[in-house]
């Protein structure tokens, strides 16, 4: 019978930091899993050559759902996202084992296509409303039929989701950058500018907006009807969700729809969001909700409830991660969208992957497993940066959630 023979960690910066989890078996077959947490990278590693690497030796590659409950189970530290972050890990190298094994792509394992492609949003951008509308013109140009729009806030400093390169990066400095938040000022400004998206554009293509967890229900609710003649696709992370009885509030008052879920790692996050329809898409990943096997048992608990998908997908989710979504986005009966922001370019020179752009939509690799390699050689090339995602403050200095 084949064993797990091997699992290597491998860190490398090419645009940015990833963390790789690379299982070999005594058959030679390998297998991928992305264990990249944002700003906090070294954890997972270690997490995972420490503590897991030692569990997996000598395994029956072949049990992936056994193997997630041992390392759930066993760890007796149950959820959080370093912990899930590297089941995840686990998870997704397992599944392209098995898909290498099998001789199939990994969503022919999931039970195969339920539509034809994986609709996907990108980030448009400005330091203000003109050049926002160009972004926004530049992405319809290229074929995107759903568009995220965000602008600086006039007179604060570093507003969230604004692009400066070629592709939006938040942890960019070796200690955290103080960004300035003001409610206020981003109530007065955001509204506007998003109807100003629609009075150029028209309704023809869907408009998300992300707020990054900044305002309180009530404020939230407010921002929501404002918007509601914009008809957004959905407000993200409006408020934070650690209370989910909060969304209750937002809900009375709007009908903009509710996406939530990026810094989730586990069902119990979303359960109440999910069976009190508090929420209208979730927002959980492979990366950090334990991997293809847990978000699918997410994604069957909110499709009892109308609820959709929409998997995070910022570039700090290595290419795996992307690959692994689409494989599972592309099967699940009430998937919503994908965000899909690109990578840098020396990112494509470590991760190998055929995941393909068509017309506003991803479509998945059909190579065996999850159809991404890693390119060792040019991994060597990059050497690991100590990046922190900013920090934000309100205008009296005080802390606001980033
Ligand atoms: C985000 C991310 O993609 C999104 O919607 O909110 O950009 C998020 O800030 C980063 O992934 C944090 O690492
Ligand atoms: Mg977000």
């Amino acid at each position: 019978m084949s064993r797990i023979e091997r699992a290597e960690v491998l860190v490398t910066s090419p645009g940015r930091n990833y963390v790789t989890l690379r299982i070999t078996t005594s058959d030679g077959v390998t297998g991928l899993g992305d264990a990249t947490l944002n700003g906090r990278e070294l954890s997972v590693a270690s997490y995972l050559r420490d503590h897991v690497v030692p569990l997996l030796i000598g395994r029956d590659p072949a049990r992936i759902e056994d193997t997630w409950q041992y390392l759930y189970r066993g760890a007796y530290w149950r959820r959080g996202p370093v912990t899930m972050t590297a089941i995840s890990a686990v998870d997704t190298a397992l599944w392209d084992i098995k898909g290498k094994v099998a001789n199939l792509p990994v969503y022919q394992l999931l039970g195969g296509r339920a539509r034809d492609g994986v609709l996907v949003y990108s980030h448009a951008s400005g330091a203000d409303v003109p050049s926002l509308l160009d972004d926004v013109a530049r992405f319809k140009e290229l074929g995107y039929k759903a568009i995220r729009a965000q602008a600086a806030v006039p007179g604060i400093e570093g507003s969230y989701g604004v692009r400066k390169g070629e592709v939006y990066e938040p942890a960019a400095t070796s200690l955290p950058d103080e960004q300035l938040w003001s409610t206020e000022a981003y109530l007065d400004f955001a509204p506007g500018c998003l109807r100003a998206v629609r009075d150029r554009f028209g309704f023809d293509f869907h408009l998300l907006h992300d707020v990054h967890h900044r305002l309180t229900p009530i404020e939230a609710a407010r921002f929501g009807k404002s918007v509601e003649d914009c008809r957004l696709f959905w407000m993200e992370d409006p408020t934070p969700a650690e209370n989910q009885e909060a969304f209750r509030l937002i809900r009375r008052h709007t009908t903009t729809p509710i996406a939530v879920g990026e810094v989730f790692s586990s069902i119990w996050d979303v359960q109440h969001l999910i069976t009190e329809q508090l929420i209208d898409y979730v927002r959980a990943t492979v990366v950090h909700a334990g991997g293809i096997t847990h978000l699918r048992r997410i994604f069957d608990l909110a499709s009892l409830y109308q609820v959709r998908t929409g998997s995070h997908g910022a570039a700090d989710l290595s290419p795996i991660t992307l690959a692994a979504a689409v494989h599972l986005d592309i099967t699940v009966p009430n998937f919503g969208i994908q965000e899909y922001m690109g990578f840098a370019r020396e990112t494509a020179e470590v991760f190998h992957s055929d995941v393909r752009f068509s017309d506003g939509m991803l479509l998945p690799s059909e190579a065996p497993g999850l159809g991404v390699e890693y390119d060792e050689k040019a991994a060597a090339k990059f050497e690991y940066q100590p990046r922190y995602l900013p920090v934000a403050r309100r205008l009296d200095g005080s802390m606001h959630d980033w």
